[in-house]
């Protein structure tokens, strides 16, 4: 027999099929938490709800089951928000267990309005209504997290939380079919790939799960494959893989989408970052988008085709529509193009660096030849965070995690120790800059505690430097720059390495460290400041 509400919460859950939890415990939700770590869910222990928040995005963003956090109640859920906020805006199937003042509690500190909070920034408000409809509330949680792809908020009263509750079992939930395309819509496409000459297929989150279908019509109707920053790596391999589309291409990789004569977005939204504003799209690009979502369809740009439909069971009655085997696109000149220059690893450009500055260019083109190939990257956001997603190359589509919906600084940390959990096999790699470290610094602790081989790369430029670029040197920069901080130290204080790198001999000491990784590795870059990365200016075009 459970004892109460909070025990059941955290046995149904478990017994769904949650996978690891993260949080700050406080007294509202003590007990929940240690009912999930009682039925055998793995808790992260953090130091703040923000970076805890990060972590289990990141988890469920990788790993095969969702997350959850656990907050307490009020300020516990508020220091979340922008975590929480990240996850809900990329549509990460993760559940927030958060506890709720009592209904009568009206003066309690802890008061807010949780349900209008989750609300207004897209999450889905639940609720544990009582002991009677426990079962009902948290399965409906789960479903709509995990079948309706959205960050769901599970309110739970302390008053109801307390209630004894029966001895109790979810019911089988059993996943929804995917959405089959209308067979008139494959014969379209099919005839839309049988004319194309140079078609190009761009798979977002939503093909994540249908890489080879995907691929195998490629392959028969003569496409190149790219991706949106999010799917990075779901290709790799592939003899015409371009990488990621948008602001982070090489100049080749820009150049042959824009010779596109069909562009398929699969699962993608074909925003403004993938497809840097429109200028990837020649003016006469038939585009067409395939997306499970009706809302997807055109929402970012016009679309001379819109494909309702699972992208994965698309991709198979769309194999069985087309005519034979075409080379379209995928010929020996752009092979052998692709061989030569299809990263900005292999693209010449100038070294800016000094006696005492490194050119984060040559930075992030020797430490991705220095780590293990076997790893899991996680970005934080800033003005260097084109360099980690275009040079640090990735092995498939479980070796990325880019929280970038709510473009905010200070989650690379946190969902980089998330994807390191749902992902132990691999080296993870946090990439940052100073601004988004020392925002985040705290989970350095829980890094260090988990005791297991990380990266964490510091592209330090001393400054806000999106912001500085942004504004320009001209501007007064005083309140975005800073003294240089010694981020090696900083570490060492926590427990981790620490080094620093100064120029591109300086990363002898991350080779030996790789050879055979231990503990937490951070590595203050003191980078030369760039002018403003080159897809930093193509960015600041949208706002
Ligand atoms: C939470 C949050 N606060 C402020 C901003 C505005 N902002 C965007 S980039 C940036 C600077 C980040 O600095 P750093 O992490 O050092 O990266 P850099 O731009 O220097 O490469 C700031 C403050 C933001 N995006 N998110
Ligand atoms: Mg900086």
């Amino acid at each position: 027999m459970a004892a109460s509400v909070a025990e059941a919460v955290g046995s149904l859950l478990a017994e769904l099929g949650v996978g690891h939890a993260f949080g700050v415990v406080g007294s509202g939700n003590f007990v929940v938490t240690n009912a999930l770590r009682h039925h055998g869910v793995g808790f992260v222990p953090a130091r703040h709800e923000g970076g805890a928040a990060a972590m289990a995005d990141g988890y469920s963003r990788l790993a095969d089951r969702p997350g959850v956090l656990t907050v307490h109640q009020g300020c516990g859920l508020t220091n979340a928000m922008t975590g929480i906020t990240e996850a809900a805006k990329s549509r990460t199937p993760m559940l927030v267990v958060a506890a709720d003042t009592a209904g009568a509690a009206v003066n309690s500190n802890f008061r807010i309005d949780q349900d209008g909070l989750v609300s207004s920034v897209g999450a889905v408000a639940e609720r544990v209504h009582s002991a009677e409809s426990v079962v009902d509330d948290v399965v409906r949680a789960y479903r709509t997290a995990v079948h309706g792809r959205r960050t769901v908020v599970l309110n739970l009263p302390l008053d109801i939380q307390a209630a004894p509750a029966d001895d109790v079992a979810p019911p089988a939930v059993i996943a929804p079919a995917p959405v089959r395309p209308a067979h008139e819509a494959v014969e379209e496409l099919a005839g839309l790939l049988a004319a194309a000459r140079r078609p190009v297929f761009v798979a977002g989150r939503g093909a994540r799960t249908a890489g080879p279908e995907v691929a195998a019509v490629a392959r028969r109707s003569g496409a190149l494959l790219a991706t949106s920053a999010v799917a990075n790596g779901l290709f790799a391999g592939d003899e015409f893989d371009c990488g990621i589309s948008g602001g982070f291409a090489s100049p080749l990789v820009a150049e042959l989408i824009t010779e596109a004569d069909l562009i398929i977005g699969w699962g993608c939204a074909l925003n403004m970052w993938t497809m840097r504003h429109g200028a990837l799209i020649g003016p006469d690009t038939t585009v067409v988008q395939v997306d499970d979502d009706l809302a997807a369809l055109g929402r970012h740009r016009p679309v001379d085709l819109g494909v309702l439909g699972d992208c994965r069971a698309t991709a198979i009655d769309l194999l069985a529509a087309l005519p034979d085997q075409r080379d379209g696109y995928r010929t020996a000149a752009v092979s052998r193009r692709l061989g030569e220059r299809r990263w900005w690893n292999d693209t010449p450009t100038d070294d800016l660096g000094t006696v005492d500055r490194i050119d984060p260019r040559r930075f992030s083109t020797i430490l991705d030849r220095t780590l293990p190939a076997d790893r899991v990257v996680a970005v934080d956001s800033g003005n260097f965070m084109g360099y980690p997603s275009a040079y640090l190359r990735v092995p498939d589509e479980h070796g990325f995690c880019f929280t970038q919906a709510f473009q905010s600084v200070g989650l690379g940390l946190g969902s980089g120790i998330g994807a390191a959990l749902a992902r132990p096999d691999r080296l993870p790699v946090v990439a940052t800059g100073d601004g988004g470290f020392h925002m985040a610094v705290s989970e350095l602790d829980t890094a260090v505690r988990l005791g297991r081989p990380m990266v964490i790369a510091v592209y330090n430029d001393a400054a806000y430097g999106a912001e500085v670029h942004h504004f320009g040197v001209e501007a007064d920069v005083a309140a975005v720059t800073f003294p240089d901080s010694d981020i090696a130290a900083i570490a060492r204080g926590f427990g981790a390495a620490g080094v620093t790198v100064r120029r591109p001999e300086d990363l002898s000491t991350v080779a030996t460290w790789a050879e055979q990784p231990t503990g937490v590795l951070v590595i203050d870059a003191k980078i030369v400041s760039d002018g403003g990365s080159w897809w930093l200016a193509e960015a600041f075009r949208g706002h």
